[in-house]
């Protein structure tokens, strides 16, 4: 496939309501879409970078600046995925914005070969369970009643943002209001120290199917301590961004579980690793999300129809966070989304909506 440009496309969407997290509120998704154009078909990639470098250290001006300066200029005029990930690999960091780029290519490739993105991970799946993730509320009556929505809507699982002044309390509202079967989880977006620890082993009294990176990204030492002491299974997110880390935190005892997210460890290709390395250790992985758009949404439906999944992931239809998304919306049905068989991630940004999202764009000739 010979690559003739690539294409840098900054859109704007508008969150039905805002999403607050430990570490900020997003009002609006400011996304960078990649689209690669090749002589035998075109090829998409959404980079997850936030606008702001809050939750990791890439920020999509960050990301647009290295694509354009270093990673678009690296890729050989002939390449595929492999290829693409091979010619950014000296490059460090910039996980997501080589995410980007990797998928649209990956993309492109599978459009030319008529294969879908779930074909060639090697996924089983035809549908997959959905979890909603829910941020942080004003107050725990608000809570309930968001939480009592998304029921309604049918999502498989809850997972609740925590930081500290709201964690035991809201969990506890949750428990009782919803009761014992209902598959609950918390994210805490490194928001604790292992000082934490006695607070957070409060959360084991109410069955938590995980707590999802409490301490900071770098402090697995710290995360290994702290797994010792709970009996809520301990997930790791902004720890992993490689299959080494996944390696290493298993064999630290950091983590149970692994939120797998292809833009945080570079890629499809690596996230199928993260997924082999964890499998191969009998521990749990689930699909994480980004607030993306039904680009993103697509291809993470691939890769959590692998059967190492074992975990509904954060992969609520776009519908969830925007009035109007660029591709055509997502069902879910019975709580579950259906994987796209079409060839590449299967869909495509609807042009005229994707005009009306645009705020720049940039061509970039290879
Ligand atoms: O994409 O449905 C989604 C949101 C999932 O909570 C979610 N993601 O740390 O896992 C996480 C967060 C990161 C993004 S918060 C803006
Ligand atoms: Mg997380």
């Amino acid at each position: 496939m010979r690559i003739e440009g690539v294409e840098l496309r900054r859109i704007s969407l508008p969150l039905r309501t805002p999403f607050r997290t430990s570490f900020a509120t997003e009002t609006d998704r400011d996304v960078l879409l990649v689209r690669v154009v090749a002589d035998t078909a075109e090829g998409w990639g959404e980079c997850v970078a936030l606008a702001e470098p809050l939750y990791s250290p890439e920020y999509a001006d960050g990301a647009a600046d290295v694509l354009r300066r270093f990673l678009v200029p690296a890729l050989p005029r002939t390449a595929d995925a492999h290829a693409a990930e091979r010619a950014m690999a000296p490059f460090k960091g910039h996980k997501m914005a080589k995410a980007a780029l990797e998928t649209a290519v990956l993309d492109a490739e599978l459009r030319t070969a008529g294969l879908s993105l779930a074909a060639c991970l090697g996924a089983s799946a035809t549908r997959v369970p959905c979890g909603v993730s829910v941020g942080i509320a004003g107050s725990v009556p608000e809570l309930l009643d968001r939480v009592a929505a998304h029921l309604d809507a049918g999502y498989t699982r809850v997972k609740l943002k925590i930081e500290p002044g709201w964690d035991v309390e809201p969990v506890r509202a949750v428990r009782e209001r919803f009761g014992p079967d209902l598959p609950l989880q918390v994210d805490a977006n490194a928001a604790y120290t292992l000082a934490d620890a006695p607070l957070l082993a409060r959360l084991d009294a109410f069955g938590l199917l995980l707590i999802e990176q409490p301490l900071a990204a770098d402090d697995l030492v710290q995360h290994a301590a702290l797994a010792r002491v709970l009996r809520t299974p301990l997930c790791l997110d902004e720890s992993v961004e490689s299959a080494a880390h996944a390696a290493a935190a298993i064999s630290l005892g950091a983590c149970s579980v692994v939120n797998v997210k292809p833009g945080r460890v570079g890629g499809y290709l690596e996230a199928r690793r993260v997924h082999d390395v964890c499998r191969a250790h009998g521990v749990a992985v689930w699909c994480g999300g980004m607030l993306e758009t039904g680009v993103g949404r697509a291809a993470n439906l691939a890769l959590a129809a692998l059967p190492g999944f074992t975990l509904p992931g954060d992969t609520a239809p776009p519908s969830q966070y925007f009035d109007e998304d660029v591709t055509p919306p997502f069902l879910l049905e019975d709580g579950h989304l259906t994987v796209p068989t079409g060839p590449g991630i299967g869909v495509a940004p609807l042009p005229d909506r994707l005009d009306e999202a645009t705020a720049e764009t940039e061509w970039l000739p290879l």
